[in-house]
């Protein structure tokens, strides 16, 4: 379904992360319950779930916008729609936690994505002497770099499917229904949009 359109009022919620980080497994994981093999994003994978929240029926889309650079600058303006953000982490990658920690910091300093809520996904618990949610959170300091936003630390394995329906859950229950938008051109369009906007 991801190509239609939705009459639905829409919830925005951006997948970030470090390339490898799990972004796109856990998407399909979300999506269609199986793990797929994946291949470095190149452009973007969108999904779209149609949710309730308070009693409403909401369509969230979830962007996973891959990690290259001539992108980012497009998906700067975009941020005002956002819903939520979804950091993915692979956790057992220590060596690349501050380079994960300097993205996250910039992140969270966009003007567009003050108060949205921001889930920090400790993934890939599978593997052994991963790091635990509490080292991610003492790691990235998150208290601090989150003194007006609702966050949390949730484990999962994007592979096995350990935490990740928990971690959805809870992200639409941190939206707040006025950072849905209200029916908007659908994703046909924004990628489009995203698309040719990167050609400047
Ligand atoms: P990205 O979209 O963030 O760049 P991908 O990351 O979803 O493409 O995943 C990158 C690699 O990590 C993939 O391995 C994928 O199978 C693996 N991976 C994702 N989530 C998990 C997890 O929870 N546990 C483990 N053990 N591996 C995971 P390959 O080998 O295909 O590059
Ligand atoms: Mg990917």
């Amino acid at each position: 379904m991801g190509q239609k359109g939705s009459k639905l009022p829409e919830a925005r919620i951006l997948l970030l992360g470090l390339d490898n980080a799990g972004k796109s497994t856990l998407l399909y994981r979300l999506k269609h319950n199986i793990c797929v093999t994946t291949s470095p994003t190149i452009g973007f994978n969108v999904e779209m779930m149609e949710v309730r929240k308070n009693s409403k029926n909401i369509a969230l889309t979830m962007w996973d916008v891959g990690g290259q650079g001539p992108m980012r600058q497009h998906w700067k303006s975009y941020h005002q729609d956002t819903a939520a953000i979804v950091f993915v982490v692979d956790s057992s990658d220590q060596r690349r936690f501050n380079e994960a920690k300097r993205e996250i910091e910039m992140t969270l300093s966009s003007d567009q994505l003050r108060g949205r809520p921001l889930m920090v996904l400790a993934n890939k618990q599978d593997v052994d002497n991963a790091m635990t949610v509490s080292e991610i959170k003492s790691g990235f300091d998150l208290s601090k770099l989150c003194p007006d936003r609702d966050w949390f630390v949730q484990p999962c394995s994007a592979s096995t499917g350990f935490g990740v329906e928990e971690a959805f859950t809870r992200v639409v229950s941190m939206i707040k229904l006025n950072h849905v938008t209200g029916v908007k051109g659908n994703i046909k369009e924004t990628m489009h949009y995203l698309t040719s906007g990167s050609r400047y």
